[in-house]
């Protein structure tokens, strides 16, 4: 069964402006407990000693989630990842030929070797931590040079690889850089050598292919995917952990898996916490995502809500509404009367239409129709109209 990692608290706040405080964290790490992720990545221990404060917390708040940390590939950080007591430690270091040349002012075998020793050193303190190898940048580097490296970091004792898409380079219809590929190659490539580490995934969102390179690896047979709530991350950020979850639900994956409705809790306080409004039209967690508004739209759900939607919006605790406004028809303002009781207006005819030419009105001047507060104003003044 495919697993979760998420890292709102780690990738999610290296989104620039945004900080949780431990507090924060915990009760962030409580909502993914709650919805039911496979690893919450807690933070890098060695960028704050408040974020090990918070991590160190959460490893002792008693969750279902491993809980995992963040480290640069050196023994200091990994000592303090150490001392958080975590379930899971991610190493990362690039082997991209430019970064190695350009960057690091190594070859492959020395930065294989730094690889080894951080890794046994990590594995020798602590044998049943969960230990992920992340080649950064994996997608714009030589396959033989991600094979070489994971190749080693597993002899050395790492649990799993992940296939980084740092700069959202993947493309799925690109067979050469599509995660599909990637995570098919190092799995066959590592096999041959007896060596059999779970393929986890991390998809950047730069040209707004993130989730479509996710599904890609999914169909390739990753075992775990890394998300955020909101999809926050570094530029574009990553993938959004409610449109993969409904996404891995369309493609087989049992809903049972998670907790849904404990999503749009999540949502909105992490939202309201990093001070970044969630678009009214995000896909699954927007407040426009399971709203209907043309005439012909909502005449059609009120007969089957199905007709306008792919996604049943009650396995997230949410029921699909529709709004008032230019677009709206007779079927609408027949809704929304029945909606808050007052079905007995739908006898005047005359009335109905008044309703609607007012709805119209208000719509033109830039106003949002709320049928509870705004449309029994609307009703009153026509009302007046025939008294
Ligand atoms: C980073 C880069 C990273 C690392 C992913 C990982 C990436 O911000 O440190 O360690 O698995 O996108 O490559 O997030
Ligand atoms: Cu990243």
């Amino acid at each position: 069964m495919i697993k979760i990692l998420d890292s709102t608290l780690r990738e999610g706040e290296q989104t620039p402006g945004v900080y949780f405080s431990p507090d924060k964290k915990m009760r962030i790490a409580e909502f993914l407990d709650q919805i039911g992720v496979d690893i919450i990545e807690a933070g890098n221990p060695a960028v704050d000693s408040e974020i090990a404060l918070a991590i160190t917390k959460i490893v002792q708040g008693g969750f279902k989630s491993k809980i995992g940390a963040h480290s640069l590939c050196n023994i200091d950080n990994v000592q303090k990842v150490l001392d958080c007591g975590v379930d899971f430690l991610g190493v990362f270091f690039s082997v991209s030929q430019k970064r190695l040349d350009e960057d690091y002012h190594i070859n492959l075998e020395t930065a294989i070797e730094k690889i080894i020793k951080v890794v046994s050193f990590a594995r020798e303190k602590n044998p049943n931590l969960l230990i992920r190898y992340t080649p950064e940048d994996a997608v714009r580097s030589p396959m033989k040079n991600i094979i070489a490296a994971a190749s080693a970091a597993v002899q050395a004792g790492v649990n799993i690889i992940s296939i980084a898409d740092t700069t959202g380079y993947s493309n799925p219809f690109d067979p050469q850089r599509s995660m599909y590929f990637y995570v098919k190659t190092l799995k066959e490539e590592l096999k041959k050598q007896n060596l059999h580490p779970q393929i986890e995934v991390h998809c950047h969102n730069d040209k707004g292919l993130a989730l479509a390179n996710a599904l890609d690896a999914y169909r390739g047979g990753a075992d775990i995917i890394d998300v955020t709530t909101m999809g926050l991350g570094e530029r574009a950020g990553i993938v959004d952990l409610a449109q993969l979850l409904i996404n891995l639900i369309d493609m087989g994956e049992d809903e049972k898996s998670w907790q849904l409705e404990y999503l749009q809790d999540l949502y909105k306080f992490v939202s309201e916490n990093c001070y970044i409004p969630l678009p009214p039209h995000q896909p699954i967690m927007g407040s426009h995502a399971f709203t209907h508004y043309a005439g012909v739209h909502v005449k059609a759900i009120a007969k089957n809500q199905m007709l306008y939607q792919s996604i049943h919006p009650e396995i997230l605790g949410i029921k699909s509404k529709f709004s008032l406004g230019i677009q709206s028809g007779y079927a609408a303002i027949e809704m929304s009367l029945k909606q808050i009781g007052r079905e007995d207006l739908l006898n005047n005819q005359d009335l109905v239409i008044k309703i609607i030419t007012e709805v119209k009105l208000m719509a033109k001047q830039g106003n949002s129709i709320d049928i509870e507060t705004e449309l029994p104003l609307i009703i009153e003044k026509s009302l007046k109209h025939y008294s």
